[in-house]
């Protein structure tokens, strides 16, 4: 019979109508290509490595050579072998009966091999899949003596940690810059054990409760049936829960805020979320949110730049990290905590500093600094480090103790229990990154993959077997004794506090304080979520949301979805805490990226480049010099991006140091095609240039470039690079050119 007959048939039986899916023999085709009976390409010599896919220059800020290494090799010894020592003669072919024959049940070394590719992969996180790791240190300035008996905060004390940056909603490949709340981790390996911070870069939660974790996730992850949007909070379940659900509310303002967008890891701000509770030397406890302020200022993209860049450079924020790293430009941040008197009410103000959707504006409790991160090592390996390390709520030092906040409690469980599938085991913290750094001496035993080879015979408690060791540490050993927190008699019940109830005041105060621009961001942030929504009633249920957080957003939000806005209701006023904006500071520029276009046949030019460039790196910037094509130009200069791999998203500001006839690799633009004279300049260059003005980025030019780049705010022309460099680099201080983007008034 013929195949397709077969197959025609047998779809037949299984689906109606499936005559569509059985390509016809269609008469005259061409017949299809003979596979090729080419030989394998002959082996060469492998090419030397590309001077522009090199990693940036390992320069410290002020541009001397850090003296590291750029690679290294990943394999030690001269020869190859077995997981087992034994040294390989061959791994390219497998045993086989003759060399044309069939392969052989007996080749271990083919068995071994492919036994451990199979299982590579790990399941990845049910949540913060995606995410970027590195290495660095903490030291602390002493300030939270008095509230906190940790000798990780004592003055000048040095503690390593390992920090993991992540989304929330995507999946391990997703892109980075997609509109998410972030996750800030931190792993600090103290002397008296680990300490870890799992915090996000948004100080509230969807819920308070995390019975509900479930519930959010499931709504935010991509749709059950097709697996579609990726990495998204733009569709229906997710806004279908979150309209219903206003608990949500204050956290979907942040996330429709540029915080949703972060320009880079590198400036965000972290924040602990819950309260915690310390405890000093004496005893005393107190209550405390955690901050963690950004040296390099907190700052974000548009939202144009993040959708251009997932499809440019999905990876755009991990790579800034490790380059900004690798660079010698060491992101710092400052932890801080805000201190609250431990009260039995425990609310400060009268908010309930156990209700995890709300914050304590800093107006009320400053953040007062108490110790300073700084990055400033890459992982070795991904897998390894990013990939293994497994944080946890509870794994608390002495001086650091938990709140009774709800949310807080269901992570005290999850955390440990997710590793189990995760991570294969319970013996996950003998990983390498999960060791701690003080001394372990725990009886736990046995269970999956167990590296340690426990000696004795005795590991319970009381022995006499082993004399009775290890005994219990006091207080004044460093023991982690719990704080005796008078536990409030009451009934079972499952409900929360009526002070859990207000949904929307604090989303009010957090619009409110901020700029125009920053407001129009949200305005338009929710109009295009809710117009990627199918369902009409979604929409409308949230316009009803946005009615009681506030009028204007409302009603911008209505008119951008062509829909009728909701009764205008009497909100209460709120005192706007103007330490929510972003806008208003200037900020250290060390490794920000600046591109610089050059016409690369033009050597003379090429001189005022060096000198522009050597200026950018003195200020630990990183120039990137964009030519027509790549390799090295005159002056020592090495073309790093070209025509073809350059997209303004990448670059904080551009320099224009030539107008570059238009490469071969151009395509044409309309006006050629319809027959009018080509354009002088390469069209990649006017729509670098265009683009860095619509993202209200600063724009520098000297020479034949001035021509490009017209007049206007935040464009700084000159006759040479060192005036305009050192004016573009106080420009990039604010971050972007804000007057570009200042809303119409009303
Ligand atoms: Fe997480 N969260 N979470 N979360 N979370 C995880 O743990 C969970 C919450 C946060 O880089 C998981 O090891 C529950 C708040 C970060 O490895 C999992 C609830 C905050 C990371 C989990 C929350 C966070 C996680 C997934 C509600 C900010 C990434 C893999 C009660 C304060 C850590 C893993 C990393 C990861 C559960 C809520 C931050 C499943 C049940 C609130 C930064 O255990």
């Amino acid at each position: 019979k013929n195949p397709a007959e077969i197959v025609k048939n047998a779809l037949e039986k299984a689906v109606e109508k499936v005559t569509d899916l059985v390509t016809p023999d269609v008469p005259g085709a061409p017949a299809s290509e003979p596979p090729s009976l080419a030989q394998p390409t002959e082996p060469r010599e492998p090419l030397p490595p590309k001077g522009d896919q090199d990693a940036p220059e390992t320069v410290t800020p002020t541009g001397a050579p850090t003296g590291a290494p750029k690679t290294s090799k990943s394999q030690q010894g001269a020869f190859l072998t077995t997981a087992q020592g034994v040294r390989l003669y061959d791994t390219d072919h497998s045993l086989k009966a003759g060399e044309r024959g069939p392969t052989l049940l007996q080749d271990h070394h083919l068995r071994e091999k492919i036994m451990h590719f199979d299982h590579e992969r790990i399941p990845e996180r049910v949540v913060h899949a995606r995410g970027a790791g590195v290495h660095g240190v903490f030291v602390g300035y002493g300030s939270a003596e008095s509230v906190c008996k940790a000798g990780f905060l004592r003055e000048g004390k040095t503690t390593p940690v390992f920090v993991r940056f992540s989304t929330v909603v995507g999946s391990r490949g997703s892109a980075d810059t997609v509109r998410d709340t972030r996750g800030f981790a931190t792993k600090f390996y103290t002397d008296e054990g680990t300490f870890d911070l799992v915090g996000n870069n948004i100080p509230v939660f969807f819920i308070q409760d995390g019975i509900k974790f479930p519930d959010i996730i499931h709504a935010a992850k991509p749709h059950p049936d097709r697996e579609i949007p990726q990495a998204q909070s733009a569709h229906d379940t997710f806004w279908d829960f979150v309209s219903l659900h206003t608990e949500a509310t204050h956290h979907v303002m942040w996330h429709m805020s540029d915080r949703g967008v972060p320009r880079s890891y590198r400036t965000m701000e972290g924040f602990g979320v819950h309260t915690f509770r310390l405890v000093n030397d004496a005893g005393e406890t107190s209550l405390v949110k955690f901050h963690w302020k950004p040296k390099q200022g907190v700052h974000s993209l548009l939202w144009e730049e993040a959708q251009m860049i997932g499809g440019v450079d999905p990876d755009f924020h991990r790579r800034d990290l490790y380059d900004a790293i690798e660079s010698g430009a060491f992101p710092q941040w400052e932890l801080g905590i805000q201190v609250f008197p431990d009260t039995p009410e425990q609310t400060f103000e009268g908010i309930d500093l156990l209700d995890s959707t709300k914050i304590v504006p800093e107006e009320l409790a400053p953040v007062q600094p108490i110790g300073m991160l700084t990055l400033n090592r890459n992982p070795t390996n991904f897998f390894a480090e990013t990939e293994q390390v497994a944080f946890h709520t509870g794994h608390l030092v002495p001086g650091i103790d938990v709140t009774d906040d709800p949310l807080l409690h269901a992570r005290l469980f999850s955390y440990l229990d997710t590793q189990l599938t995760r991570l294969g085991g319970p013996n996950f913290g003998q990983i390498p990154i999960n060791r701690p750094h003080a001394p372990v001496n725990d009886m736990l035993r046995d269970g999956f993959h167990q590296h340690a080879v426990h000696g004795g015979v005795a590991p319970y408690k009381p022995n006499s077997l082993d004399g009775g060791c290890p005994f219990h540490a006091g207080a004044a050993d460093k023991a982690y004794v719990e704080v005796p927190q008078r536990v409030v008699e009451s009934t079972k019940v499952r409900r929360a506090a009526a002070s859990f109830d207000d949904h929307f005041t604090q989303p009010r105060m957090f619009f409110r304080s901020l700029s125009p621009v920053e407001q129009e961001h949200v305005i338009r942030a929710f109009t295009f979520e809710l117009g990627k929504c199918y369902e009409q009633a979604i929409k409308e249920r949230m316009l009803q949301v946005l009615a009681k957080v506030d009028t204007r957003l409302c009603t911008e939000v209505a008119t951008g979805l062509g829909l009728p806005a909701p009764a205008a209701e009497e909100l209460p006023e709120v005192q706007p805490s103007p330490a929510l904006s972003q806008l208003g500071q200037v900020w250290p520029v060390d490794g920000r990226m600046v591109g610089i276009v050059v016409d690369a046949d033009d050597p003379d030019g090429l001189d005022g480049v060096r000198t522009a460039r050597l200026a950018l790196q003195a200020a630990g910037v990183v120039p990137l010099v964009i030519a027509a094509r790549g390799g090295d130009l005159a002056h020592g200069l090495i073309a790093q991006r070209t025509f073809l791999t350059a997209r303004s998203v990448e670059f904080d500001a551009l320099l224009v140091a030539a107008a570059p006839p238009p490469a071969p690799d151009a395509l044409p633009v309309r006006d050629e095609k319809a027959g009018a004279a080509a354009s002088p300049i390469d069209p990649r260059v006017q729509l670098l240039i265009e683009e860095t003005y619509r993202h209200a980025k600063t724009i520098g030019a000297w020479g034949p470039g001035t021509a490009l780049v017209g007049t206007g705010p935040g464009v700084v022309t000159g006759d040479g690079p060192t005036d305009v460099v050192q004016e573009v680099l106080t420009l990039m201080g604010e971050h972007r050119v804000w007057a570009r983007l200042a809303p119409a008034p009303a």
